[in-house]
């Protein structure tokens, strides 16, 4: 049974970035979520269609930060130890694939756009949902996997149990199922609320994903905590019986079992903390208006969109939004339409203060943007409390 401990109210759809023409088609649903008291996983009460999310429109790139790009680079070279034919699901602009062989890799992506760019690069790309039928068309095709990758996706998909016993049935005897989402424990130790979204449906702990891949055929033999998108864990799974366990598997659970994620008392005083947040917040902006204090905001995240909408955060508080990706700018963020524009159009020496969007980056882009902090700039934060960084 799923209980439900927090509503973040009307939302649109996060990377939903549109044009003012598109305003009154714009699609919105209530972002509700809850607690599986059988499972111990976080999850919404209502899934969004995964269509409406994925598809030839999508605007969210891997590759947009200096951090992203050096951590899959590194993560490919310790990773080939598991062998060369690796499989990954959700492959977004290749910022992973392109450091693995053409002839033995396959990716899986469901957002066209992109499957054609990793296509482009030279590796076969399905341009589908990952489901148990395209696995076994893979499997068909280019044989049993010694990887299956995949980075900041599996959080993404409603049906778990039918993700995880394809991924079963695709690996090697010895195979390894790799994954790496953003932490229940990195969002509750942060208060980052802003993890939620449309595009995540579940938050994972080591817990929760302990007894959803035990129920088909997995079991995890290690897990790495990562400083990623404001913590991240990545979990190493194989099938039952056939890894060594590392230590850092009963270590997470039991760090886990200490913060109380395994308890829904837990979750409803995080609630009361994200309500406090979304106080303090627009207590702050509104100040910062009151003394004609041009604000505006740094990243056109998907995280952003949920503390804009929720909050109620316009442009009458943040001027616009400047964000690196070409598929945003000139556009307006979802649901508050925000303007977002290139940061050499509108990060200039007009800008007192920046909410940080992309938090998760604030040392890429602190040390990027000395310039700005030198000259008494600032950037403004909701993690873990609202305040001047
Ligand atoms: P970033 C996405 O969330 C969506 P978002 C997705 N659902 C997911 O799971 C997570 O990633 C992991 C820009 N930027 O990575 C680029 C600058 O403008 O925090 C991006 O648009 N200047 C798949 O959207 C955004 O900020 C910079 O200097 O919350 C960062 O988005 C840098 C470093 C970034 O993910």
């Amino acid at each position: 049974m799923i209980k439900q401990f927090l509503n973040l109210g009307k939302q649109p759809i996060a990377n939903g970035f549109l044009y003012k023409e598109e305003i009154p088609n714009e699609f919105f649903f209530n972002l509700k979520v809850g607690f599986d008291k059988k499972t111990k996983l976080v999850t919404h009460m209502e899934y969004v269609d995964p269509p409406l999310m994925f598809n030839d429109n999508y605007s969210y790139r891997g590759s947009m930060s200096q951090t992203m790009r050096e951590h899959f680079k590194n993560l490919s070279i310790d990773l080939q130890i598991y062998g060369e034919d690796v499989l990954e699901i959700g492959s977004n602009d290749g910022v992973f694939l392109k450091h693995w062989n053409k002839k033995k890799a396959v990716a899986v992506e469901p957002c066209s756009n992109f499957a054609k760019e990793t296509q482009n690069l030279g590796y076969k790309t399905y341009p589908e949902f990952w489901t148990t039928e395209l696995s076994k068309t893979i499997e068909k095709i280019h044989g049993k996997r010694d990887i299956v990758f995949s980075a900041n996706c599996i959080c993404h998909i409603p049906d778990l149990d039918d993700t995880f016993k394809a991924v079963e049935s695709i690996l090697k005897d010895k195979g390894v199922f790799i994954f790496e989402d953003p932490s229940l424990a990195g969002m509750v130790n942060n208060n980052s609320y802003d993890q939620i979204y449309d595009e995540h449906p579940h938050i994972f702990s080591t817990i929760a994903l302990d007894n959803l891949l035990k129920r088909n055929g997995l079991e995890i033999v290690k897990v790495d905590n990562l400083k990623v998108h404001g913590g991240s864990n990545r979990i190493y799974a194989m099938k039952i019986g056939k890894g060594d366990k590392d230590e850092s598997v009963e270590q997470n659970k039991t760090y886990e079992k200490i913060l109380g994620l395994h308890k829904f008392k837990t979750f409803k005083r995080f609630a009361k903390r994200v309500q406090q947040s979304k106080k303090d917040l627009v207590r702050l902006l509104k100040q910062c208006k009151k003394q004609n204090k041009k604000v505006i905001s740094y990243g056109a995240t998907s995280k952003s969109t949920t503390i804009f909408n929720y909050c109620g955060i316009g442009p009458d508080l943040i001027e616009y939004i400047t964000d690196t990706t070409p598929e945003k700018q000139h556009k307006l963020s979802p649901g508050m339409h925000i303007p977002i524009l290139p940061p050499e159009e509108g990060f200039d020496d007009s800008v007192d203060f920046a909410y940080l969007g992309a938090w998760n980056f604030v040392q890429e882009i602190s040390k990027k943007e000395s310039k700005y902090i030198k000259r008494g700039g600032k950037f403004i934060t909701h993690v873990p409390v609202v305040k001047f960084v």
